[in-house]
């Protein structure tokens, strides 16, 4: 890479205080992960090229919001020819779906994700209606398999996925093969609708075919007007997965030994947290525990993932299973809890979960009523 290669980007910033949008013309140095930004309004530069070392090139992807110096900046566009012509290839969005047969497995299917180079954009678990699905699938209305296609997908919650990476509708269909469960398996056992599928209706996953249904598929779960999230706020608990660990790709296994330890993954989406939203859902640690402000950076330092996770006593139960606050201590007494395996110092723990039973509601609340409207 060559060593003054730069790259151009439109950030968006929320000014609280001034309650506007401020458009900034973002740069980013890969050689030494510098960051410099202009005032796009002012044409003044707002911030000259300082070394930002938490920011990854990876991280900057339309859609995407990162953390500058205490900031939350939404990606909203290349800034400039070069940037969109070398790395808007890279780019390529799908939207997959893990159906209700898979759900069982999301940890592995989110892990296989990860392996294969994605970065999920956003996701998020939902129940469809009967009309939902009719709409969806509604190229499909006249074949005869058409009714056992719509009694399966409303047979469950699915998880729908943005997936961003090279190639990646047709990549994502290679990856998780041919329709049939059946013919998945005679041409390897790696494809996941092998690893994962039932039969010919039940294939465990979804893949859009075209750069148009792409659009269409994405507008479909993202857009806000089909598909209510499955949180159900009793017998549950909140757990987020902090930046860092989706950042180092754990999602798929953290979700994975929470399955496995016997507990439901209720509810699941994405977040990107503001300073005002991380200080607000943060609020009981304020004056209390002292890491509050680096607890707050960290959860605004990019996309987080967050579940309900569903149990009986689900609070105590998980915040056991979480195990003790800092992952050290964690490695000593309780080797085989979430923060001992993947969490690396007390502030980068790998997942807050809820510590008071009385909150429990109220933080999945947080998400998935207050911030998902
Ligand atoms: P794909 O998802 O592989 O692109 P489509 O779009 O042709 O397949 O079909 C949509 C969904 O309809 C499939 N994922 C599968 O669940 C169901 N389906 C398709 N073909 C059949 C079939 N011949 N028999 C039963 N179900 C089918």
């Amino acid at each position: 890479m060559a060593v003054d290669e730069r790259f151009c980007f439109m950030g968006e910033w929320y000014d609280p205080q001034a309650s506007m949008t401020r458009t900034y013309q973002v740069l980013f140095y890969p050689a030494d992960s510098s960051i410099e930004m202009y005032d796009v309004k002012t044409r003044r530069a707002f911030l000259k090229r300082t070394k930002c070392e938490t920011i990854k090139f990876n991280d900057f992807f339309i859609g995407n919001t990162i953390n500058i110096f205490s900031r939350s900046i939404k990606i909203a566009d290349f800034g400039d020819a070069f940037t969109a012509r070398s790395i808007g290839k890279n780019q390529e969005r799908t939207l997959a779906i893990i159906k209700p047969d898979a759900i069982r497995s999301l940890g592995d299917i989110i892990s296989a994700v990860y392996e294969n180079g994605f970065t999920i954009a956003r996701m998020r678990m939902v129940k469809l209606s009967q009309n939902e699905v009719m709409y969806f699938y509604s190229e499909h209305k006249t074949k005869e398999f058409f009714p056992r296609l719509c009694e399966f997908m409303t047979s469950g919650p699915v998880v729908a996925m943005e997936l961003v990476g090279s190639d990646a509708v047709n990549r994502w269909r290679s990856m998780i093969g041919p329709t049939d469960t059946q013919r998945a398996r005679e041409q390897g056992a790696h494809l996941l609708r092998a690893r994962f599928g039932t039969d010919g209706t039940k294939n465990a996953l979804h893949g859009s075919d075209s750069a148009e249904s792409v659009q269409r598929e994405l507008s479909f779960f993202f857009g806000s007007k089909y598909g209510v999230n499955t949180a159900c706020y009793n017998d549950t608990t909140c757990c987020v997965i902090k930046p860092h660990a989706v950042a180092e790709g754990r999602a798929g296994h953290i979700i994975n030994a929470i399955l496995i330890a016997g507990f439901q993954v209720s509810a699941i989406g994405t977040y990107s947290l503001d300073k005002v939203n991380a200080e607000e859902f943060l609020e009981v640690y304020k004056g209390v525990v002292h890491e509050y402000p680096k607890m707050v950076e960290e959860l605004m330092s990019g996309a987080c993932i967050v579940l309900e996770v569903r149990a009986q006593n689900a609070q105590a139960v998980f915040r056991d299973f979480c195990g003790p606050a800092d992952p050290e201590i964690a490695r000593h007494i309780r080797p085989r809890t979430l923060r001992a395996l993947y969490g690396k110092d007390k502030v980068k723990n790998a997942v807050h979960c809820t510590d008071l039973a009385e909150d429990a509601s109220l933080e999945v609340e947080y998400f998935f009523r207050i911030l998902d409207h």
